[in-house]
């Protein structure tokens, strides 16, 4: 049995070949997002690129059941109930609800494999249990999909996207083949921050744009927080992703 592993940085670099297991990662800040509302009991995320859409879909559910999400550039959308901080989905607020989010490009990557038959989000806080949910499935190809900034490469997805890769080459007990440069490069890039996430993440591009926005430490902490969490996002229909 070998497991080939490979990684996109954005959503149209991803190959038309098919996987058996695609894996989205938006570290900053979308896949955290979601990861912390499905720990704080949201009952489920529905993801849009469109956000008229998002608001008619929103508009057919209970209203005391759903919340709408909606971040551009990094700023809450006016109209919306909350923008995109994992901060912001305390228990409270999402116990229960549908949360119906668009971001600017970690909602993008969610749309961009839909079609893969196991889609998970995976953020740092629950990279391991998303590794081992990957690993328990014995499936051959698995792709890792980064969310970048409107189209160009980002540093954080990448470090997750190493990260993940080290921890399935170094527990699975058959071969890995890391199959394509990008994830060699983010082993090697995991490999040399590990012991600074936080740091990796402020010197990120998007990083620095977030700061430029306002106060974002506990954001910049909670994102970079490693296997804290024991939630496996997981979509369960086209676009639709509960806690599994
Ligand atoms: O690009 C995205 O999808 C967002 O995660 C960006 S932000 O962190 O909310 O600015």
């Amino acid at each position: 049995m070998i497991i080939n592993l490979s990684y996109y940085h954005i959503a149209d670099d991803v190959p038309e070949k098919d996987s058996d297991v695609a894996v989205v990662i938006d570290v900053l800040r979308a896949t955290t997002t979601i990861s912390w509302a499905l720990k704080n009991g949201a009952d489920s995320i529905q993801v849009f690129s469109d956000l008229d859409l998002l608001k008619d879909t929103a508009s057919k559910w209970k209203a005391d059941k759903r919340l709408m999400l909606a971040e551009r550039g990094g700023k809450k959308i006016n109209g919306f109930d909350l923008g995109n901080s994992p901060l912001s989905v305390t228990r409270e607020k999402v116990q229960g609800k549908r949360l119906f989010m668009s971001t600017t490009n970690g909602t993008k990557s969610l749309k961009k494999v839909q079609n893969v038959k196991y889609l998970f989000a995976m953020s740092l806080p629950n990279r391991k249990v998303v590794a081992e949910r990957i690993m328990s499935l014995n499936k051959k190809n698995v792709l890792i999909l980064g969310s970048g900034w409107e189209g160009s490469y980002s540093l954080e997805d990448s470090l997750a996207a190493g990260a993940l890769g080290s921890f399935i080459k170094e527990n699975l007990k058959y071969e890995v083949n890391i199959s394509n440069d990008e994830l060699q490069a983010s082993i090697a890039l995991w490999d040399t921050w590990k012991n600074d996430i936080l740091g990796c993440l402020k010197i990120a591009t998007h990083g620095k744009r977030l700061t430029s926005l306002g106060d974002y430490e506990d954001d910049f902490k909670c994102c970079s927080e490693l296997d804290c969490l024991d939630i496996v996002p997981t979509q369960v229909e086209r676009g639709v992703i509960r806690a599994s």
